[in-house]
C-alpha cells in the first residue's frame, strides 16, 4: 500500500513536481481529486493549515504547503544533497525556481492576456540564472553529482515554459539538455507519456 496520498485539484499545477520526483524515485502515491463544486462547499479549506491544497499524507504524517512537500520527499528519499553545503545549495536554487514559479502564475491567473508578450520577451532574463548554473555542474544536476528535489521543480517549470512559449529554450543548452536527460529518464518517460499525467491541465483556469 502506498504511504503516500496527494489531494489537489485535477490540474498539473503545484503538484507537477511532486508527482515526477515520486515516479522517478519509483514511488507509489494515491490520488485524491477534489473538484471545483467540491472544494467550494468548503469543508475541506477548513481542515487545510492554509485554507489550501495541495495537502499531502505521508502515513500519519500531513503536509501543506508544495515546496515543504518536495523538500519532505527530498529528505525521505535521498535526493537533498550529500551534505549540508550541497543541501543549502539545493534550497537556494529551489527557492530562484520558486521565484520563477510565482511569476509564471501571475502571468497565467492575472495578466494573461495583457502580459504574455513582456513575459515571454523577459523570460530569457531569467532561465539564464539556471543556464548559468547547469552549464558549470558537468553532472547535468543543478548541485552534486546526483538529482534533487530542486532539479524536479526546475525541470517541471521548463516543461510548462516550453508550453508557454516553444521556443524558449533555444538559446539555453545546458537547460535544453537538462529537460531532454530528465525527459528521457525512463520514469519519467513513462510518467509523461501517461494519460494520468497528459489528461490534467498544466493551471486550474486552462491557460498554459
Ligand atoms: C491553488 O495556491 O491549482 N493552492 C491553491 N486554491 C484554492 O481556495 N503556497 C501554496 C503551496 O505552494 C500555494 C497553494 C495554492 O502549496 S493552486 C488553492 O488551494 C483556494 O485558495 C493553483 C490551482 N488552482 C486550481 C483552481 C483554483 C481556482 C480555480 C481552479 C479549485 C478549484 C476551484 C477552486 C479551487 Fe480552483
Amino acid at each position: 500500500m502506498a504511504p503516500y496520498t496527494i489531494t489537489y485539484f485535477p490540474v498539473r499545477g503545484r503538484c507537477g513536481a511532486t508527482r515526477i520526483m515520486l515516479s522517478d524515485q519509483g514511488q507509489e502515491w494515491k490520488e485524491i481529486v477534489v473538484n471545483f463544486e467540491e472544494w467550494m462547499k468548503g469543508d475541506l479549506k477548513k481542515t487545510c493549515v492554509f485554507g489550501q491544497l495541495p495537502k499531502f499524507q505521508d502515513g500519519d504524517l500531513v503536509l501543506f504547503q508544495s515546496n515543504a512537500i518536495l523538500r519532505h520527499l527530498g529528505r525521505r528519499l535521498g535526493a537533498y544533497g550529500k551534505n549540508d553545503n550541497e543541501a543549502g545549495l539545493i534550497d537556494m536554487f529551489a527557492d530562484g525556481v520558486e521565484d520563477l514559479r510565482l511569476k509564471y502564475m501571475k502571468l497565467i491567473y492575472q495578466e494573461y492576456e495583457t502580459g504574455k508578450e513582456a513575459y515571454i520577451k523577459d523570460l530569457p532574463n531569467h532561465l539564464c540564472r539556471f543556464e548559468v548554473v547547469l552549464a558549470k555542474n558537468k553532472s547535468g544536476f543543478l548541485v552534486g553529482d546526483s538529482v534533487s528535489f530542486a532539479d524536479y521543480s526546475l525541470f517541471e517549470v521548463l516543461l510548462n515554459h516550453q508550453v508557454l512559449s516553444p521556443t524558449c529554450l533555444d538559446s539555453f543548452p545546458a537547460l535544453k539538455s537538462f529537460v531532454e536527460t530528465l525527459s528521457a529518464r525512463p520514469k519519467i518517460k513513462a510518467f509523461l507519456d501517461s494519460e494520468d499525467y497528459k489528461k490534467l491541465p498544466i493551471n486550474g483556469n486552462g491557460k498554459q
